[in-house]
Parts: C-alpha cells; structure tokens; sequence
C-alpha cells in the first residue's frame, strides 16, 4: 500500500515536472519573439530616376485636397488644441508635397545634416517624400544614407543633359571671356560653369523634372542648412488653404554685378506680356520708382516652399524663357534667387507670398531666427535672436512688411539689430 502511494505521488510529481518545463519552453519562445522587433530594411534603388520605398512608410493615402478641414485643425499657436501633440505619425490630410535637393555625390554628408534637421523638426510626423536631382548619377552612398534618414519615399532623378547645358544661341567666346573678366573682379562663382548651369536649372528646369510631376508643393532643401525651432502644423497645408503660391524666410540684397541687365530683360518681358503682370503685384518690394529701376531686393531661394503649377503656368515659362534667350545666365551670373523672386513679386497677387517667420532657417552666412521671445520659447527654438537677419541693414524683409503694411512681429524693433 505504502509503495502504491509512493508511486502515485511519483506519478504526479512526474506530471508537474512535464507540465512546468513545457510551460516554461514555451512562455520564453514567446519572449524571443516579442523582443524581435523587427528593422526596416533600406535598399537603395538600382536604377536612376527609380523611386525607392525606403521603408515601409505607413499608408498615407489621404492625400486630399477635398479634405474637411474643420474636422482636421492645425494648430497654428500654442492656444490651439493638439498644439502640444509632437508625437507619432501627425493623423489628417497631406498635400501632393515634396522635398526636393540639387545635390553631387560629393554633397552626401552637408545634405545628411539637412535631412536630419528637417526629420527631426517636422518631417518624422509628416513623412512627405524627397525627391534628389543631380547632373551626374547618383552613387550607391547617396542613396543609401538619404534613404535611411527620410522618413517618406525618397526619389533620385538624373537631369537631362539639355537642362544642364549651353544652349545653342549662346556665343561661347563670349561667356568664356565674362568668366574670365569675373574672375579677375574676384565675383563670387563668376568664373564657374557649373554654378550657372545651377542657376539656369533652378530657374528654368527642377519643377518640370519627370519625378517632380507628380506633385504640386515642393520645400527646397541644400546641404548645410539648420532648422533651429520645432514646425507644429503642416507649412505645406498651410500654403494650400490659404492660396499661396510662393514663400520666404530670408531676404537681402543681390550683388549687382552679377545681374547688370538682368532688370532691362525683365522690362523687355513685361513689355511683351503685359497679359502675365498681376494687378496686386509687389513692384513695390523690387523697386522704389516705380519699376524704373530694380533696387536688388531678392527671397533668398535656398528654402523656398512653392507651388510647382504656378512653376509650370505660361507665364512663368514664356518669363523664364524670354530670359534664357537673352543669355545672361551665361553672358552675366544671374541667379535663381532673384530670378523666382522677380518673377513672383510681378506675376503673383501680393497675398499669394508668404514670410514664415516660424520657420526658423540658416544658410551660411545668415540666420533666420524668428523674432519673439514667447514663439521662440513655443518652437523649442536653438537660435541666437541676436544673430537674426531679418531687421539689419541688409535685409529687405521690412520692405516686404511695408509693401504689404503688415505689422511687424512684436520684439522687432529690440531684437537682432546687433551686428
Ligand atoms: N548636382 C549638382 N548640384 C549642384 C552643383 N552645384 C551646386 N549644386 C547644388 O545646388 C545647390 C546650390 O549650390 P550651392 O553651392 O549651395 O550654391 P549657393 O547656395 O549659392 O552657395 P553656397 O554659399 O556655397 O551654399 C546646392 O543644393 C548644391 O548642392 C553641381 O554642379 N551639380
Ligand atoms: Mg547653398
């Protein structure tokens, strides 16, 4: 009897012992797997002009622009609600949008800062894509490291040699000699061929690239840049439901030898297509007689949030190439920046130009660094309001602001005046 109990008892100590090690087996079997989390890949793509899902991005298939947009507010100030909500993939509409970058293979690392800033601030809520252009094929590296970092789809696009070229109408003795005439005046990039292939191709060629057709906003982004304060509330958003077209943080004076007759092709222009010049045009932001002359005023075109339709429109095609006929992107240095700039302050109604104050920007050598210590402190902003550029000297920003009799934002007139 005794021995009958003690091989019941064996049994069941038996039993316990099976079940607790099959317990134990497969409780940690399912430890393992919920510590797996799983990593994205990112594979460059193989092919130029090749899109690349770099990794799966969630479905942001709510690109709409019949969206309600009561039912999705943007928080604009730190009173609206979900000001504070910085967390996680931003719900509610996107625009048709894309960053876009003019890069060489050689720009990989300034561009990587870039994007990470960008990322960082804004884009990581957002997850718009980025498209990278280049003259040259872009390498294996570019696209491995600009993939990695963005958070949407990233693009690359390699430029036809016809947008990066000399037209045939161009006289090449001629360009030859005003590089070298520009070179000995010590003009900055005055003797480089490359750098006016970039300004032809910026003013004339980067909207209507094959990938950017896709899209109808676009947030210009070079190597090098910062972004010094947080971005609550979607700027491509903000530029569709209040009808602008083009958008600044930084204004200045251009280097007037650079564009000697870029004002006489302007008025030539205008001459010819009276019908493209818009009856609340900014004339007053270029010139202070009354278009006689252009006072060199220029947005800064480093960062630019645009609309890639009006790029494409008519009349700033037939604008762009009355000026590439006449040669002086070639024959001078003109840049894209006060290209864009006249051609918006003269074809756009002045309420289609937005200045992002709260777009806190640097390209070297100046800083946009949004004047107002409470919205400095709202953005979580990283920049010195000394080092502001906006109310100096040589800044054209509250030229802007009296063109369009906007007030100026409160703390102007202590803040960033200190050279
Ligand atoms: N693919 C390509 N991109 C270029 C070339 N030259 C300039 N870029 C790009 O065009 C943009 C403007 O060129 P930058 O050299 O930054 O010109 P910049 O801003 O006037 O002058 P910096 O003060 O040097 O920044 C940048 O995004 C560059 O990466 C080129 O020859 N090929
Ligand atoms: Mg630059």
């Amino acid at each position: 009897m005794a021995t009958g109990t003690a091989r019941y008892v064996r049994y069941i100590l038996i039993t316990f012992f099976i079940l607790a090690v099959f317990y134990f087996v497969s409780n940690s079997a399912d430890v393992t797997t919920k510590l797996r989390t799983p990593i994205p890949t990112t594979k460059p793509p193989t092919k130029e002009g090749d899109s690349s899902a770099a990794k799966d991005s969630p479905n942001l298939a709510k690109i709409a622009t019949d969206y309600d947009a009561s039912k999705f507010l943007m928080a604009m100030t730190p009173n609206d609600p979900g000001w504070d909500d910085l967390s996680g993939i931003k719900d509610g509409p996107r625009m048709n949008a894309t960053f876009v970058t003019l890069a060489r293979n050689s720009d990989v690392w300034e561009i990587a800062k870039s994007i990470r800033q960008v990322e960082d601030r804004f884009n990581r809520r957002y997850n718009y894509d980025w498209v990278f252009l280049n003259d040259k094929p872009f390498d294996d590296t570019f696209k491995t490291v600009t993939s990695s970092l963005v958070s949407g789809k990233t693009h690359y696009g390699l430029i036809p040699e016809e947008h990066w070229s000399f037209p045939e109408w161009i006289d090449q003795d001629k360009a030859k000699k005003v590089r070298e005439d520009m070179k000995e005046a010590k003009i900055i990039y005055g003797d480089s061929i490359s750098y006016r292939h970039m300004c032809r191709f910026e003013s004339g060629f980067f909207f209507r690239q094959e990938l950017m057709q896709n899209y109808e906003y676009y947030w210009r982004v070079e190597p090098s840049v910062e972004l010094y304060c947080d971005v609550h509330y979607d700027p491509f958003r903000y530029m569709h439901e209040n009808k602008k077209k083009y958008s600044f943080t930084l204004s200045l004076y251009e280097y007037r030898e650079t564009i000697p007759t870029l004002w006489d092709s302007t008025k030539k222009f205008m001459k010819n297509h009276p019908e493209h010049i818009a009856a609340g045009n900014s004339m007053g932001f270029l010139s202070d007689d009354g278009g006689e002359n252009y006072n060199l005023c220029h947005f800064w075109s480093n960062f630019e949030i645009g609309n890639l339709n009006w790029l494409r429109s008519k009349a700033y095609i037939d604008f762009f190439e009355s000026l590439d006929q006449d040669g002086g992107f070639f024959y001078e240095r003109w840049g894209d920046a006060p290209v864009h700039t006249i051609a918006a302050a003269l074809m756009l109604n002045k309420e289609e130009i937005h200045f992002f104050n709260d777009i806190a920007y640097f390209h070297n050598p100046f800083t946009h660094c949004p004047t107002g210590q409470d919205v400095r402190t709202a953005l979580k902003c990283h920049c010195n309001p000394d080092e502001n550029f906006d109310w100096k000297g040589y800044s054209c920003t509250s030229k802007y602001f009296e063109v369009n009799n906007m007030e100026k934002p409160e703390g102007w007139d202590e803040e960033g005046k200190k050279d």
